[in-house]
């Protein structure tokens, strides 16, 4: 037996048992393993049943995703491919095989189980094909055995959405046969030898729950509607449809291999690489080179919120839906009144949703404590203040907490661009002060960029970082520059999309561009979301900064001087009906065309792909000098930022994966054109220019900086 699959007896019933931590997947020899334990108990007399179960934390957590990145196409052979023939012979084994599930039984470690011919399960075990999460689709008769257990609607669901089953669900499905609570092991053998003997049922042979062609023709048609809205642009979620509804037609056999051609197909595509860069990246960005893994954490039990506006109170929600108690602070009781209030609607719009369950909301409200004194913060944890964007009143505040709050009290701001440098020297502790930056609406947008100053603290950046797990965010850390990372790079991006707006595009046609590209949203109707007047405010403060000569957006401001501020007044670049649904405003077209006269702007026609490539392109050119520069440790960082943080697609990986996807010497080819057409706003980044010419990448760069 190989060290990753040990076989034991307990008396008549054999026990497989697989140990490759942290997850159990089936890298290479674990399916070699699982394969040699099924022979020797084949050969076995002694045996009346065995269990099969995973050491440590959880089930398998799938396949190895590390593999994937070694296949080389058409090449599957070490994969899903020789997988299949194991759970075939674990079907056919001669006793009866009883799956023990608990932590997760994830892709491919659910298709293990569905090989079995039993599956118990501990009550906090959860169960699901999240595969077109990574872009591709099950690749192990998963979406075959699968309806055959649970039901053809909900196979479908299971993976076309990629979300997990609990365990008590599961049950209610058919996918498990029992609940165990306590000792799993011990209720596992039980089970098994309740069934010892008994003809051992074999999931691929079973039909009842195929349903008729008839019902399942609109289940598949609804399905294919529905991910063309939810998962739009991505093909994983047809290709699972096409899958299971193979199942339905096809028999057990033709219906994996027209599975195998399907996952090969989305396997070699650039959107699971991707997908996968993601998944891998979710969690790099969590490591912090000069911050080591055991970096003593700040207990961090109760939290304080300085500003109940935007921010504010969608901050309070994170930690109250984290179970940490939160103080939330206005300035008179009038914004207080307006902050619980938004607080209130927004959690009785989750559970309108179903999001949250009425119990859920009451007890979330019970932990914010509003106020209007500083007296309770002495015994806060951390601060998050999140007041308007002015250095002057953020200073004001950080010397008040300086005097009210614990030494090791950890002092954050929200701020969006200010120099928390600056921030901190209102106080005697600037180890103490970091950026927390989170997302409107917070209690929603998963990105927190956590800006590290000068002074930060390893403690207070590894407890932030830590944090931003338990609150359910990607933390990612970055640099104290203008904007940090997230708003430095969108602050060009929105700059381009205007400048194509004054020079003859329509606000429509860059927003359309940019969300058939597969962005969430265009860049103007982001910027009408998020309050055009925000961006005016600072860009008032900066207006010393700007460089004499260089070309400056001109419609935006002039919008905000006319009050159009985007959604909150109804009018921006769009007008908004009663339900905030945009509308093209043909004034602003005309104003806009006015302007660009005025200010002698050549109109021309803009092709879709030009609209792309420049604002693409200048968020790749901005996130290279961020990278040289040192703002980002990396450039996975980047693309992570942007996936969570801006409605970035999914599936083409992030503005720098993306680059590295189009091949960095195009894009540079690309920025050196126009910089021709509009001068130094397009200088190339040195770094992008320098790895264009060595033909690598900015993942390999990432690699050889070893962040
Ligand atoms: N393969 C390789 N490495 C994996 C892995 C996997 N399947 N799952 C996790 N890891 C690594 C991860 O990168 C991290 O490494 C460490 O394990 C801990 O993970 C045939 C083709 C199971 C819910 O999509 O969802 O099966 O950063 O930090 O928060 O049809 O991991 O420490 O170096 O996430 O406790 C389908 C993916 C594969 C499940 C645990 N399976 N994993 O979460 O720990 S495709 C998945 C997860 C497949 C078949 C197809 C989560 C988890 P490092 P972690 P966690
Ligand atoms: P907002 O105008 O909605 O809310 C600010 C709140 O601060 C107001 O309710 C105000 O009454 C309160 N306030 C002012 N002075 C105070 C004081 N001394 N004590 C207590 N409360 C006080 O602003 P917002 O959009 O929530 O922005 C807050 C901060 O978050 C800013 O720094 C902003 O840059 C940043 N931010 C905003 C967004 C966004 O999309 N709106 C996103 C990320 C970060």
């Amino acid at each position: 037996m190989s060290d990753l699959v040990q076989l034991s007896k307990d008396n008549d019933i054999a026990i497989i048992t697989i140990n490759n931590p942290p997850v159990n997947a089936l890298s290479p020899g674990v399916p070699e393993g699982i394969s040699e334990a099924i022979e020797q108990i084949n050969q076995d007399a002694g045996v009346k049943a065995a269990v099969l179960i995973g050491g440590g934390k959880t089930f398998v957590a799938g396949a190895d995703i590390k593999e994937f990145g070694k296949m080389t196409s058409g090449k599957t052979e070490r994969g899903t491919s020789a997988f299949l023939p194991l759970l075939v012979r674990i079907e056919d084994c001669s006793r009866p095989v009883v799956m023990a599930i608990h932590g997760t039984a994830f892709g491919g470690g659910l298709e293990l189980a569905m090989a079995g011919h039993y599956r118990v399960a501990s009550p906090d075990a959860q169960v699901g094909q999240p595969e077109v999460k990574l872009g591709i689709i099950p690749g192990a008769a998963g979406t075959q055995r699968l309806p055959r257990l649970a039901g053809v609607a909900k196979a479908l669901e299971m993976c076309v959405d990629g979300n997990p089953v609990k365990a008590k669900d599961a049950l209610a499905l058919g996918i498990v046969d029992r609940l165990i609570e306590g000792d799993l092991l011990k209720g596992a053998l039980a089970f098994a030898r309740e069934v010892a003997g008994k003809p051992a049922p074999k999931t691929r042979e079973r039909k009842e729950k195929l349903g008729t062609p008839a019902e399942n023709a609109a289940l598949f048609a609804a399905a294919r509607e529905n991910a063309k809205k939810k998962q739009r642009g991505m093909i994983a979620p047809q290709a699972a449809i096409d899958a299971v509804e193979a199942a339905t037609k096809m028999s057990f056999e033709d219906g994996s291999q027209e599975e195998q051609k399907l996952f090969v197909k989305c396997l070699f595509s650039d959107q699971s690489k991707a997908m996968i860069h993601v998944f891998f990246g979710e969690r790099e960005v969590a490591k912090v080179p000069d911050v080591p893994k055991e970096t003593p954490l700040i207990p961090v039990k109760s939290a304080a919120v300085v500003g109940a506006g935007t921010m504010g109170g969608g901050i309070a929600m994170v930690f109250a839906n984290a179970g940490i108690p939160v103080l939330l602070k206005e300035a008179d009781q009038a914004a207080l009144d307006r902050g619980l209030a938004t607080i209130q609607k927004n959690y009785a719009n989750s559970v309108k949703r179903g999001r949250f369950t009425q119990q859920f909301m009451d007890e979330r409200l019970k932990l914010i404590k509003p106020t209007l004194s500083y007296d309770d913060f002495a015994n806060a944890d951390m601060v998050i203040e999140a007041v308007f964007e002015g250095m002057a009143l953020k200073k004001e505040v950080f010397g008040e907490l300086d005097r009210v709050c614990k030494p090791g009290a950890i002092l954050a701001s929200n701020t969006s661009t200010l120099n928390i440098d600056e921030i901190a020297s209102a106080t005697k502790r600037p180890q103490a002060v970091i950026g927390t930056h989170f997302f409107s609406p917070a209690n929603v947008m998963r990105l927190l960029e956590i800006v590290r100053g000068k002074a930060s603290s390893k403690e207070v950046i590894a407890t932030c970082m830590a944090l931003s797990k338990k609150l359910g965010k990607v933390g990612v850390l970055v640099g104290n520059c203008r904007g940090f990372v997230g708003n430095r790079m969108f602050g060009p991006y929105r700059r381009e999309a205007q400048f194509l707006v004054e020079e003859g595009s329509t606000v429509e046609a860059v927003d359309g561009a940019l969300y058939n590209y597969g962005m969430a949203m265009g860049p103007m109707a982001t910027g009408d979301l998020a309050g055009l007047d925000v961006g005016w405010r600072i860009r008032k403060e900066y207006r010393h900064l700007e460089k004499p000569g260089v070309r400056q957006p001109l419609a935006e401001d002039k919008l905000c001087e006319m009050g159009r501020y985007g959604q909150k007044t109804s009018a921006g670049w769009y007008k908004y009906d009663a339900e905030r649904k945009a509308i093209v405003d043909p004034e602003v077209t005309a104003l806009v065309r006015k302007w660009a006269a005025e200010a002698g702007i050549p109109q021309r026609q803009i092709s879709e792909q030009e609209i792309v490539d420049r604002c693409i392109y200048i968020l790749v050119n901005e996130g290279a000098k961020i990278l040289e520069e040192g703002f980002a440790l990396r450039a996975v960082d980047i693309d992570i930022i942007y996936l969570t943080g801006y409605g970035f697609p999914n599936y083409r990986g992030g503005p720098m994966w993306y680059a590295d996807t189009m091949g960095l010497k195009k894009v540079y080819e690309r920025i050196c054109e126009f910089q021709k057409q509009h001068g130094e706003l397009w200088e190339p980044a040195p770094l992008l220019k320098k790895l264009a010419e060595q033909g690598k990448t900015f993942a390999e760069f990432d690699k050889e900086k070893g962040a």
